[in-house]
């Protein structure tokens, strides 16, 4: 399949971090850009920028709300219906703290978030996926922690797990149609996510980061880039990324 102004990329959480970073690597490529988010002035921000490259439709979106899911890919303009590549990629931790000291809203906040929300973005836009047939893809973005348990991970490592199994499955459904299903899980990238796990904490975000290297929103979007243009007979199921200087740890074990 060749990849030319034709291919339309649908986005989620594309006003930062990975989605920001894919909407500028496909954009270099000239696929034609679906960006989608609840922030409304960053949409239009990098409609303004990559805008005199390639077409770019953006439409306001809260992932958790399937009605407007659903409207706003109903209401995808003609050059924007022939999608190739949906980036599921909005999503969020919240309360880096023990189970035990959770807010119940803040694992309400990630399931309606990482699990509804990516159900409905995936439900709405499967049958333009279908049309478009062999060579098309959902990316969606798991993580690390959907592998590994961590002190803190709670309800976020879960809702990733969820986001794993459901590509898999998905895959098993699709095979028939030529849509692909891949599962980026991504270890610690600097971008808003800390910020917004912390509720604005510059310092603890800063902290996370400091003195090591981590994963980049462009080493993702390469990822990303990579997975979604590779030739249609080829699938990535599951591609786990970490920083050279991000590792497991041992066991913990409680001791009298
Ligand atoms: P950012 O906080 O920089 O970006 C998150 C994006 O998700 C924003 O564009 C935000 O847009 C969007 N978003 C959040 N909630 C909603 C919602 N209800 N409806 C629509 N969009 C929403 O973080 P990242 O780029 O790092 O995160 C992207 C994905 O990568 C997430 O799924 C995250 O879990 C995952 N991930 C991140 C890792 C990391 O270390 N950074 C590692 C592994 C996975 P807006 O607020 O404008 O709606
Ligand atoms: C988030 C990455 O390192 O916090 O998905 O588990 S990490």
């Amino acid at each position: 399949m060749s990849h030319n102004q034709s291919n339309v990329i649908f986005i989620t959480g594309a006003t930062s971090g990975f989605g920001r970073a894919t909407a500028r690597r496909f954009a270099r490529e000239g696929w034609s850009l679906v960006l989608t988010g609840r922030r409304v002035e960053r949409l239009q921000e990098l409609a303004q920028e990559l805008g005199a490259q390639v077409p770019v439709h953006i439409a306001a979106l809260d992932v958790r709300d399937a009605a407007a899911v659903k409207e706003v890919v109903a209401a995808l303009p003609e050059g924007f219906r022939r999608i190739v590549a949906l980036v599921n990629n909005a999503g969020l931790a919240l309360a880096p703290v023990p189970s035990q000291n959770a807010a119940l809203e803040d694992w309400h906040t990630m399931i309606d978030t990482n699990v509804t929300g990516l159900v409905n973005v995936t439900h709405a836009v499967l049958p333009l996926l279908i049309e478009t047939g062999a060579g098309a893809s959902i990316v969606n973005i798991g993580s690390v922690a959907g592998e590994w348990p961590y002190p803190g991970g709670h309800v976020y490592g879960a809702t990733k797990a969820f986001v794993k199994q459901f590509s898999f499955n998905l895959r098993c459904d699709l095979i028939s149609t030529g849509v692909r299903v891949t599962d980026i899980e991504p270890g610690m990238a600097e971008t808003e996510f800390t910020l917004v796990r912390t509720r604005g904490n510059q310092a603890a975000s800063d902290a996370l980061y400091a003195n090591m290297t981590p994963l980049s929103a462009e080493d993702i979007a390469e990822q990303i880039h990579y997975v979604a243009t590779l030739p249609a007979h080829i699938n990535i199921n599951r591609l786990e990324i970490m920083p050279a200087r991000q590792a497991w740890s041992a066991f913990a074990v409680h001791r009298d």
